[in-house]
């Protein structure tokens, strides 16, 4: 290595030789020399006044785009770390000193503790109502206007449940004062590699060296397995795309879930189910269970997503649609007293609520590994599971009124309200688009319908709905009416 310059600094002569030879073949990674800290230390010494021993090198970095080498140091007091001590000095090419960045605080004080660890973690779990496991370690915190405390800090956490969580406290432990208090959990993107959505972007949490799948910072949710825990990983990647994989499924709800929210959100203004940002969780059975179903637990706030069951050709019930779907009951129940009463017309209705909504969801999600249609669960099974334009197709749905009797199954019953919708948004003469259909269904559910609403409700309710937000006279309104026309609602 060939050393282009050596300095001395002040009498003594910290001899900068070293910086320069490492910097000679330096790359712009990290690199770590005695000789510049030494010396960077002795600068900090001389310019603040601050004991050289408090401090010591944790890492330089060279920048060879503006030639300034910027050594970090990490500070002790008295043996105890002190967070929020830390400096870095600038240097130049030259390793002339340019200036430093971080907080002179001075140090002076007893490092003996007046509270005791076990009496400032019953401090910090009466403030979070749980201590979980907790954790204390004695150190010198220092504040960002530069003042220290003596503090413990206190680490509860959980993480094993299905709400893990991870809190921080940081006593003073002269006081047994509160300083700061911070949740430790951290969001961040992460990969799901779905079955039925593919590779996808999701939300997930990290805490400590685990990562989850829990969206709580734009949105409020997380995903468990049916035992209750949420699913995680000591990677960003959920999943493997094979849908024997539990985790592969639990990557579709969630994804499906941040569709769902955000499609609510960007839509309606209307944040998790009941508008009020509620957080609930969703469980999705293992694989191998063979529960082909799917709900939202009424009354529970939460939501449950079956395996399928492979032998009767039910792939697992997670797909866009589906998540949607299930939201959805939720949205209504907390849209409508008692919801839409899930019995004879009104549990139609709901039904078909919840086909036009989680068609929504899969259309505004624009999965590329599952295209928009008015077909419900054709990820599933095959051909789908409902039809939304042609209910009659599989078999037991009507699209008609004059079908209708009360001892009618509500997931067939749902073909008038999906045949009432499909035409609406896209009947060749008078259909306006399935966003302008869903705004005025979304109007009447959320303001005109009732618990015991029939098709003949509906109908009225939609056109005042229609008329609501795009007036009597417009194109919407008519379109409304001739829409239930067609299936028989006059
Ligand atoms: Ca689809
Ligand atoms: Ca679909
Ligand atoms: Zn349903």
């Amino acid at each position: 290595m060939k050393i282009t310059r050596c300095f001395a600094v002040t009498a003594g002569a910290a001899v900068l030789s070293w910086a320069f030879a490492a910097r000679a073949d330096a790359a712009s990674h990290a690199i770590h020399n005695p000789a510049t800290a030494a010396f960077a230390v002795d600068q900090l010494q001389a310019r603040t006044g601050l004991p050289a021993s408090e401090f010591e090198s944790w890492k330089t970095l060279y920048d060879p785009q503006v030639g300034k080498s910027h050594v970090r140091l990490t500070r002790s007091y008295k043996g105890l770390p002190v967070t929020g001590g830390d400096v870095v000095v600038h240097l130049d090419a030259d390793g002339t000193y340019l200036g430093m960045s971080g907080r002179a605080t001075r140090l002076d004080m007893d490092v003996t503790p007046k509270v005791s660890a076990d009496r400032v973690v019953s401090i910090a779990a009466a403030k979070l109502g749980k201590a979980g496991s907790p954790t204390s370690e004695l150190k010198i915190w220092i504040t960002e206007d530069g003042t220290a405390h003596l503090a413990w800090q206190v680490v509860l956490s959980d993480l094993s449940g299905s709400e893990p969580y991870k809190h921080t406290y940081i006593v003073d432990a002269k006081t047994g004062n509160v300083v700061l208090d911070f949740d430790s959990l951290e969001t961040l993107n992460g990969t799901g590699r779905g079955y039925h959505n593919g590779n996808v972007t999701i939300t997930i949490t990290r805490s400590g060296a685990r990562y989850y799948l829990r969206d709580l910072t734009a949105r409020n949710f997380d995903t468990a397995n049916d035992l209750g825990y949420i699913f995680s990983s000591t990677t960003r990647t959920f999943g493997n795309g094979s849908y024997t994989t539990t985790s592969t499924n639990g990557a579709d709800v969630h994804y499906g879930l941040m569709k769902t929210w955000d499609y609510y959100e960007d839509t309606f203004g209307r944040s998790s189910y009941d508008g009020a940002g509620t957080y609930f969780p969703a469980f999705v059975y293992r694989y191998g269970t063979g529960y082909v179903n799917a709900y939202w637990a009424t009354g529970d706030g939460y939501l449950v997503f079956g395996d399928g069951s492979i032998d009767d050709g039910y792939y697992p019930l997670t797909s866009l649609d589906v998540v949607g779907h299930e939201f959805s009951h939720g949205v209504c129940e907390t849209s409508v007293p008692g919801g839409l009463r899930y019995v004879r017309q009104s549990g139609g209705i709901n039904e078909g609520n919840s086909d036009i909504f989680g068609t929504m969801v899969e259309c505004y999600a624009g999965n590329a590994s599952d295209p928009c249609d008015w077909t419900i669960g054709e990820k599933v099974v095959s051909p789908y599971l409902r039809n939304m334009s042609d209910p009659p197709a599989d078999g037991a749905s009507i699209d008609n009124f004059s079908d209708y009797t009360d001892g009618l199954d509500v997931h067939y019953s749902s073909g008038i309200v999906n045949k009432f919708f499909y035409l609406l948004s896209d009947d060749a003469v008078y259909g306006i688009g399935s966003d302008a259909a869903a705004a005025i269904w979304y109007q009447a559910l959320t303001n005109y319908f009732v618990n015991a609403e029939t098709f003949a409700d509906a109908r009225t309710d939609t056109l005042q709905a229609a008329q609501d937000l795009y007036g009597a006279a417009s194109a919407e309104y008519s379109a409304v009416g001739d829409a239930w026309d067609d299936v028989g609602l006059h």
